[in-house]
């Protein structure tokens, strides 16, 4: 399921040019007996399956020790906090190695967090999805674009939309060719050539 997000595009390049890494791992490889078990019934009875605390943490040693930089373990869970860009930020500029645990049926086993093998629990905003794999990937996204040489030398993701310099808040309109689409005219003050102008333009249509 991260084929397509993290193989295409921005992050594909940025993956093929060595400037990124991203390995993803099959919990069910650490699944116990012939049908390779992650998950058990919840302790209190209720709907749904738990996964379990011993799986989760033989996981997490195992991928740890594949690399031997320390790595930021992130769970991603419906009940983290949510996450904003000021944390993406922190994170691309500390974190050299992060490890994404990805939550699916009900929840994990308490006892890893409890046990410290998670560093945090982050959430990426307030609807139900299915499981943690599509958050762990907007989470990779909005981190690797942060990792200098990712963007194009065109873009920075300094001062662009959502960041401190522009007050974090969101943007501009764009246009581009042609100038007259079925009557509708690119803003003639864009189309001036006086760049006063057209930062006082912009400024005024931030959104
Ligand atoms: C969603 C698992 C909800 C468990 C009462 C009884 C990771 C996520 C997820 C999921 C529940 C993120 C319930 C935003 C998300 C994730 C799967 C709770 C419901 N209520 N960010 N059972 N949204 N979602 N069970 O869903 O793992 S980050």
């Amino acid at each position: 399921m991260f084929e397509g997000p993290l193989t295409e595009s921005i992050i594909g390049r940025a993956r093929d040019s060595g400037i990124l890494e991203v390995h993803t791992h099959d919990i069910r490889d650490w699944g116990l007996g012939n049908y390779k078990q992650t998950d058990d019934e919840p302790y209190g009875g209720g709907a749904g399956m738990v996964m379990r605390v011993d799986v989760i943490v033989s996981a997490i040693e195992d991928v740890m020790a594949m690399d031997e930089r320390t790595a930021h373990r992130v769970y991603l869970s419906a009940r983290g906090e949510t996450l904003k860009q000021e944390k993406v930020e922190t994170l691309a500029s500390n974190t050299e190695r992060l490890i994404l645990l990805c939550g699916h049926y009900e929840g994990i086993d308490q006892r890893i967090v409890e046990g410290g093998w998670i560093d945090e629990e982050i959430s990426i905003g307030d609807y139900v999805l299915t499981g943690g794999e599509l958050p762990a990937m907007v989470l990779i996204d909005t981190i690797a674009r942060h990792i200098p040489g990712v963007l194009g030398k065109e873009v920075s993701a300094h001062e662009e939309s959502h960041s401190a310099e522009l007050d974090r808040k969101k943007e501009y309109p764009h246009y581009t060719r042609p100038d007259v689409f079925r009557d509708i005219k690119v803003p003639d003050v864009l189309l001036s050539g006086h760049h006063a102008e057209i930062e006082k333009w912009r400024r005024a249509n931030l959104s």
